[in-house]
C-alpha cells in the first residue's frame, strides 16, 4: 500500500530543504530504511519506530525492516493558483493526488531570503494557501455537478451518491469554508472520491529559526492557536538544522541535536505525525530472519492486514497467532506470551490493533 503526504506551502518557505533532508536521511540510512527516489521529487522514507529494536532484540532477528511512507515535493503555490496563476493548475494537480498535506509555513526571519509576500506572516500564508485550494475545489466540483446530474438521472449510484454530498460541500466552499467541514458523517469514503483538497488530513510545519527550534517563537505560536481551532496537528521544525543533521554520521546526531536542546530529530516527528495524520497503524511480524513493520489503515480486520505481505495469506487465511505489543516484551516473546496466556489466536473477524505481533495460518 502506498501512502503519500505532498509538501505543500508558498514558494521560498523550505519544502525542498524539509524534502531533501528527509530523503537524504533516509538515503544515508540505506542498511536500515528502505529508500528509493521514485522520481526527483517524490521520495520513500522509513517510518521510524522504537519497538522495532526491542522486538527484533527478543525475536533474535538478523534485520529490521521498518514500514515506509512516500513523500512528495510539490512547487510552491501562489495567490491565484486557483485561476492559473504561476502554473497553478499543475501544482494544484499533484496535490489531488496525494493523500495528506503536509503544509510548511514560514517562521523563520531571513531578509535574504525573498518572501512572495513581503514579510513573515504564517497565518496570513495559511490562509492564502487554503484559499487557493478551496477556490480550486469549488471550480472542480461547480464544473462535474452538470455532468453528474445528466448521470444520476440513467440511474448511475455512484453519481447520485457523490451528488448528494456535494450540494453542502458546495455551499461550504462558497462560504469560505474547507470541504472537510461539510463532510457529513459516514460518508468520508464518497467524498473522498470526490477527490478534493481540502478534504485532505493537513500537518502544519512551521519551519523556525534554528534558534527556536527547541522552543518555537512567537509566528509558530500563531499557527499553533489557529490549528487548535481546526483540529490540525502542529509540528514546529528549523528546516535548516535538519538539512544538517541529514549530512552528519548517524553516531554524530544525537550529540548535535542535544546541543541545540533537542532530543529528536524534527524529521522523525514529521514523519510520525504524517502517518497518524493518515489514520495508519502498523502490526509487526518477528522471526529470526527479520523483524518487520507492516502499515494498514485503521479498523482493517486479519485477512485484509495479511494480503499487505502477500495475496495468498487472504485468499487462504485461516487465522492469525496475535500477540500485543506490551505482552510480547513482557513475556520476553511468543512461547513467553503462550505460557502466560496471552497468545490469541484470532479469526476472520478481528480487527487488527496497532503494536499487535501476528503469525498468519493460511492454506492455498
Ligand atoms: N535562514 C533559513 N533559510 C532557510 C530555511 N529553510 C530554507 N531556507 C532557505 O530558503 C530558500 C528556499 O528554500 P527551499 O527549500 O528551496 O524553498 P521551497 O519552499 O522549496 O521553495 P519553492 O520550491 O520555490 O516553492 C533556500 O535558500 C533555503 O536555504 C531556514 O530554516 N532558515
Ligand atoms: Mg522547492
Amino acid at each position: 500500500m502506498g501512502f503519500n503526504c505532498g509538501i505543500v506551502g508558498l514558494p521560498n518557505v523550505g519544502k525542498s530543504t524539509l524534502f531533501n533532508a528527509l530523503t537524504e536521511t533516509a538515503a544515508a540510512q540505506a542498511a536500515n530504511y528502505p529508500f528509493c527516489t521514485i522520481e526527483p521529487n517524490v521520495g520513500r522514507v522509513g517510518v521510524p519506530d522504537s519497538r522495532l529494536d526491542n522486538l527484533a532484540r527478543i525475536g533474535k532477528s538478523q534485520k529490521i525492516l521498518p514500514t515506509s511512507l512516500e513523500f512528495v515535493d510539490i512547487a510552491g503555490l501562489v495567490r491565484g493558483a486557483s485561476r492559473g496563476e504561476g502554473l497553478g493548475n499543475q501544482f494544484l494537480a499533484n496535490i489531488r493526488e496525494v493523500d495528506a498535506i503536509i503544509h510548511v509555513l514560514r517562521c523563520f526571519v531571513d531578509d535574504d531570503i525573498t518572501h512572495v509576500e513581503g514579510g513573515v506572516d504564517p497565518v496570513r500564508d495559511a490562509e492564502i494557501i487554503e484559499t487557493e485550494l478551496m477556490l480550486a475545489d469549488l471550480d472542480s466540483l461547480e464544473k462535474r455537478q452538470v455532468s453528474l446530474q445528466k448521470r444520476a438521472r440513467g440511474n448511475d449510484r455512484e453519481a447520485q451518491q457523490q451528488l448528494a454530498i456535494m450540494d453542502p460541500i458546495i455551499a461550504a466552499l462558497r462560504d469560505g469554508k474547507p470541504a472537510r467541514t461539510a463532510v457529513p458523517v459516514g460518508e468520508e469514503e464518497t467524498a473522498r472520491r470526490l477527490q478534493l483538497m481540502t478534504t485532505k488530513p493537513v500537518l502544519y510545519v512551521c519551519n523556525v529559526e534554528e534558534g527556536s527550534a527547541a522552543t518555537g517563537n512567537s509566528h509558530s505560536d500563531a499557527v499553533r492557536q489557529r490549528a487548535e481551532a481546526e483540529g490540525a496537528a502542529v509540528v514546529v521544525v528549523s528546516a535548516a538544522i535538519e538539512a544538517e543533521v541529514s549530512q552528519l554520521p548517524q553516531e554524530e546526531r544525537a550529540e548535535f541535536l542535544e546541543g541545540l536542546g533537542l532530543s529528536n530529530s524534527g524529521l522523525d516527528r514529521v514523519i510520525a505525525a504524517g502517518y497518524g495524520l493518515l489514520g495508519l497503524s502498523t502490526y509487526f511480524t518477528v522471526g529470526p530472519k527479520e523483524t518487520r513493520a507492516w502499515t494498514i489503515t485503521k479498523g482493517t480486520k486479519a485477512p485484509q492486514a495479511a494480503a499487505v505481505i502477500h495475496n495468498d495469506f487472504e485468499r487462504g487465511f485461516i487465522a492469525c497467532e496475535t500477540v500485543a505489543y506490551d505482552d510480547y516484551i513482557a513475556c520476553g516473546g511468543e512461547s513467553g506470551a503462550k505460557e502466560a496466556g496471552k497468545l490469541r489466536i484470532e479469526g476472520k473477524e478481528y480487527v487488527v490493533q496497532d503494536g499487535d505481533v501476528l503469525l498468519f495460518r493460511f492454506n492455498v
